[in-house]
């Protein structure tokens, strides 16, 4: 694998993996609208600090290692936009030289509207993210079906797809037996937000690309990432990732330190049993790069859980609460009436051993990792809005 291109590459975890690629060698392209910017802006979401445009982090990135990330500042529900990273009728935003880099051996696809209260804010928003999310990925495959067969497409998922089944949950598929005669289907999916469902409908999509076009994709379970910092984001600060704490964009854990950082109680949703599978964002870097470098064969569907262990809410909140104390924060918990509609007490037993086999390492939520996210947050304490953190997007 030599050329990597970054759909979603401007994001909290598109930048990440460009600079993870680029400073392993890699040529990465990376494409965004600016979506997520755009939507912290005119939703008023705030964030933990200011970050440069895409275009001043690819010149600092080469500026400080000399490697050079490609940029395109576009919009790739535009199906030419899309067809001309394969095609090469394309003019970089940024680059050393405007010479197409040639068809991409991978792509990772982060470029979809990402949150679930997002998509539940009212019919305008609903709508957003699913024309977003099914065009672009409808717009990808296309361009890969005309272009570019033998390209492996990382893809990325969510375990929200699959719900809270009260069945064990496999890595995407599931062997039934029906009537004496038995096949293998996709684990059966149950979205709990537009936002999810539009995931299992991309999911469907490129599952048909698969099978009529041989195209070759792994589809990434990942459940909500936390974390602050990787190696690369740590080589300055000017490189660091989109962090946001708010109600829409801000998952579960980042939430939770922010708040015990600023004093606000920690946002339990009702009981506090919903289970779900965590990652570090580290982890997400090491899963996209693992799967990349094994790429799936010509008409596979590859499915891997994205996760490294499951907590109930219950369980974060008091990990955040013991780190928080003992870093002289007077942490308090509420119960909120849960704005969401999920269970709230469930069985929930995924298997994710797919990326373990193929050499992830895990980082586990640790106290001391806990306290590390800790620190870098009460540096920007100043930055932190209360009003923010709670404002009741109901299902
Ligand atoms: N929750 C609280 N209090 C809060 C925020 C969340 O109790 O202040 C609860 C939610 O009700 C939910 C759990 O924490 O049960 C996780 O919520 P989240 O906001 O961290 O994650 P979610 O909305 O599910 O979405 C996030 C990402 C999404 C990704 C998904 C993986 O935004 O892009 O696909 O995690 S998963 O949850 O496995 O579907």
């Amino acid at each position: 694998m030599n050329h990597v291109l970054i759909l979603g590459g401007d994001g909290y975890l598109g930048w990440p993996t460009a600079m993870y690629f680029s400073i392993r060698g890699h040529k990465v392209t990376v494409v965004d609208n600016y979506f997520r910017r755009n939507a912290c802006k005119e939703l008023d979401t705030g964030m933990l600090y200011p970050i440069p445009s895409l275009l001043e982090r690819a010149k600092i990135w080469h500026k400080i290692t000399g490697k050079e990330i490609k940029v395109i500042v576009g919009d790739l529900n535009e199906p030419d936009l899309m067809r001309g990273l394969f095609n090469g009728k394309i003019t970089y935003n940024w680059s050393l030289n405007n010479n197409f880099t040639g068809i991409p051996e991978t792509v990772v696809h982060y470029a979809e509207q990402p949150s679930a209260p997002y998509s539940l804010i009212d019919y305008k928003y609903a709508d957003i993210t699913l024309v977003n999310n099914l065009r672009v990925t409808n717009n990808l495959m296309w361009a890969l079906r005309d272009y570019a067969r033998e390209t492996h497409v990382v893809k990325l998922g969510t375990m929200g797809e699959y719900g809270t089944p009260n069945i064990d949950i496999e890595e995407g598929w599931i062997e039934i037996e029906h009537k004496k005669r038995k096949d293998k289907f996709l684990f059966p999916r149950q979205g709990s937000s537009i936002y999810h469902t539009t995931k299992i409908m991309d999911t469907d999509l490129l599952w048909f690309g698969v099978r009529i076009w041989g195209l070759k994709v792994t589809d990434l379970m990942q459940g909500p990432v936390y974390g602050i910092e990787t190696e690369e984001t740590k080589i300055d600060e000017s490189l660091n990732t989109i962090f946001n704490y708010d109600e829409v964009f801000g998952t579960v854990i980042n939430r939770f330190i922010v708040q015990a950082v600023s004093g606000h109680p920690l946002t339990i949703y009702g009981k506090g049993g919903q289970t779900r599978g965590y990652l570090n964002i580290k982890d997400t870097l090491q899963c996209v790069y693992k799967s990349a470098l094994s790429p799936a064969k010509a008409g596979e569907l590859r499915i891997f859980n994205q996760i490294m262990e499951t907590f109930s809410v219950k369980d974060l909140a008091k990990k955040i609460f013991n780190v928080g104390n003992k870093r002289d924060h007077n942490v308090k918990i509420d119960h909120l009436e849960n704005p969401r509609k999920e269970s709230e007490s469930h069985y929930y037993n995924p298997v994710y051993q797919g990326l373990l086999n193929i050499g992830v390492k895990p980082n586990y939520l640790t106290d001391e990792v806990i306290n590390s996210i800790f620190i870098i947050v009460e540096k920007h304490i100043k930055n932190i809005r209360k009003d923010v953190i709670f404002r009741g997007i109901k299902w």
